[in-house]
């Protein structure tokens, strides 16, 4: 790993179990570790030669993020001999929580999902509970303020992603004297990636008042609503300065309604994304996205494993964090033959 002025690139592979390190908000903020649940105290323990079950609730297919994400669980799921029952729930909370009532009543070992939404789950979590079937959460948070309704939550820190954002752009503007114009494609609303990079984003630019979001609307992390979106706030809108968008999905569409309506992305606007999927990538090194804060999608064999120890009894961390590094265009055209997702 070298170091690089702009941040520091890790290995996008990468990652590190930490006890400690949830965001300020919208993640749960349990430190240490925590026994998972024994088998005896839940089910009866998988006989050696049985295979483990593992129900998975993604949220959809929204984005080439998701994409990448759901061929990493299915993957590492396969390699690992699991049992593994899979469903998309086209980004609807009501899905995810039918899933998951599926999976308890199939009796599986363990349920895994990227909660869709960070409210609402405490009746369905506490079912699983009750019917002795750990939890694991993946990608996204709950706001649950029990804690023992999981056994632990593998993900990214969305709130340090959005930090990243910000401390781009007020490295960027520091020298500025006129007011910077940005608006925002949010994520999904009530999403955890969504919270937590608008508050971290916020958090970081506030130290220069001459940044100025003057618009900030979900786009859903999908293309479409990215450009539909943009499309609004560039008839809305004079002088746009720099778009943050939430995920690279949204940004790629965006790009298509700036360059329709005759402005040059990143240069007339500059941008900033989050993921830094292929797509992503290819757009960066053409100059098209200024910086991407990397989101990594392979938490597959990291979930996997963490099935394993739960069903075998061991403890796990409450909190498993991914890392994570930032990329301008120059580092984004270095790195592109090398991207997996
Ligand atoms: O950034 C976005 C996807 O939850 C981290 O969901 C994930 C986000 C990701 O749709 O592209």
């Amino acid at each position: 790993m070298k170091k690089k002025p702009v941040g520091i690139i890790m290995a996008t592979t990468m990652m590190m179990l930490l006890s400690s390190a949830c965001g300020s908000t919208g993640t749960p903020a349990s430190n240490g570790t925590a026994p998972a649940p024994k088998p005896a105290e839940t089910k009866a323990a998988a006989p050696a030669d049985k295979k483990i079950s593992l129900g998975f609730a993604q949220v959809g297919a929204e984005s080439g993020w998701r994409t990448a994400n759901t061929k990493s669980v299915q993957d590492s799921a396969k390699e690992a001999g699991f049992d593994l029952k899979f469903s998309d729930a086209q980004q609807k909370q009501e899905n995810q929580i039918k899933a998951i009532r599926t999976y308890i009543q199939q009796k599986v070992d363990v349920i895994a999902f990227s909660p869709v939404v960070e409210s609402g789950w405490d009746t369905v979590l506490k079912e699983a509970k009750d019917a002795g079937i750990p939890v694991i959460l993946t990608d996204r948070a709950v706001d649950s303020k029990d804690t023992s309704l999981y056994a632990t939550f593998i993900g990214s820190d969305f709130v340090e992603e959005g930090r990243r954002a910000g401390k781009w752009l007020v490295d960027q503007y520091k020298d500025a004297k006129e007011t910077v114009n940005v608006v925002e494609l949010q994520g999904t609303t009530g999403s955890a990636p969504a919270n937590d990079r608008k508050s971290g984003f916020e958090e970081v630019i506030k130290s220069n008042p001459n940044l100025k979001v003057i618009a900030s609307q979900t786009g859903d992390f999908t293309r479409a609503k990215g450009k539909e979106v943009m499309q609004a706030f560039l008839k809305a809108h004079k002088k746009i300065d720099v778009l943050y968008a939430h995920n690279d999905d949204m940004a790629l569409g965006a790009i298509q309604a700036i360059e329709a309506a005759g402005l040059t992305p990143g240069k007339d606007i500059k941008i900033i994304s989050v993921d830094g999927v292929k797509d992503g990538f290819v757009a960066a090194s053409e100059g098209k996205i200024n910086f991407i804060v990397e989101c990594n999608p392979l938490l597959g064999p990291q979930l996997m494993q963490a099935v394993k120890d739960v069903v075998a009894g061991k403890e796990v961390p409450k909190r498993i964090v991914t890392k994570e590094g930032v990329f301008t265009s120059e580092d984004a055209k270095r790195e592109l033959p090398n991207r997996q997702y």
